[in-house]
């Protein structure tokens, strides 16, 4: 990929990034095949605890791969504990990947694909002080994902879908407060959980993955609006981000728990 940014197209995408990150053909790569015969139930996962503050939400932005909406976090206001977590994790950004058709998930369960993911980061704050620093620690960060299934449009989607042509170019940038991103997860926290690795460069080792059984709806007109932001910046040729999910990655020894039976 020469001086080029890394992407998902021919020239920079997926089979690329590990030329210029190593990291990328490591031995914990996300996403996966969740494999539902061979996870595990783990009694000894908590249930999940998970406690935001809708007005810690401050904007969002085109970063040229997805839309990000950034949260406040330079105290527990917004935090997620329990799990297979020790400690508190503080909620710094969410975002979503999809595809070009409407099977864009990154994460599969049992092979099949899901039409988008949602992933809600947060980083270590007991034992790190920045998501930066975080995310050099292999119990850095987590992800709560949520697997994101056509059918109906999702409401509470809509105050994030109507901001999106405001910020239709990379770079962009809008305010946006009062979101509380646990509006986006299933009724059910029954969970799925591994360690893994972001799922793009810098492809860092540092997430415990928690990935909800139960997907949430999305219709595909929402998913149409996504793939209208761009890649481009508002001076250049119109990119659009058409998709920016990563195929699935080698388990290699990793074992999936199960939070249910
Ligand atoms: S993902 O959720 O696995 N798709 C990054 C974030 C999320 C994923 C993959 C990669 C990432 O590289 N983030 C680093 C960029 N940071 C800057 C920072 O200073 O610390 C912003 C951010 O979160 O997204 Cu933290
Ligand atoms: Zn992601």
């Amino acid at each position: 990929m020469a001086s080029q940014e890394w992407g998902y197209d021919a020239h920079n995408g997926p089979d690329l990034w590990s030329k210029q990150f190593p990291l990328a053909n490591g031995n914990h790569q996300s996403p996966i095949d969740i494999k539902t015969k061979e996870a595990k139930y783990d009694s000894s996962l908590k249930p999940l605890s998970i406690s935001y503050d809708p007005t810690t939400a401050k904007t969002i932005s085109n970063t040229g791969h997805y839309f990000q909406v950034h949260y406040d976090d330079k105290d527990n206001r917004s935090v997620l504990k329990g799990g297979p977590l020790t400690g508190n994790y503080r909620l710094n950004q969410f975002h979503v990947h999809w595809g070009s058709s409407d099977d864009g998930s990154e994460h599969t369960v049992d092979g099949a694909r899901q039409a988008a993911e949602l992933h809600v980061v947060h980083w270590n704050s007991d034992k790190y002080s920045s998501c930066a620093e975080a995310e050099n620690h292999p119990d850095g960060w987590a992800i709560v994902t949520s697997l994101l299934q056509i059918g109906a449009d999702n409401p509470n989607l809509q105050k994030v879908i109507d901001v999106l042509d405001s910020i239709k170019t990379k770079g962009k940038q809008a305010q946006f407060t009062d979101f509380d991103p646990s509006t986006l997860f299933p009724a059910s926290h029954d969970y799925w959980t591994y360690h893994g690795s972001q799922t793009h460069p810098p492809c860092h080792e540092c997430v415990a993955w928690i990935i909800f059984k139960d997907p949430v709806p999305v219709s595909s007109r929402q998913l149409a609006k996504f793939r209208s932001l761009r890649a481009s910046g508002a001076r250049q040729k119109a990119h659009p981000i058409l998709s920016n999910n990563r195929p699935t990655q080698p388990l290699k020894g990793r074992k999936v728990k199960a939070s249910f039976h």
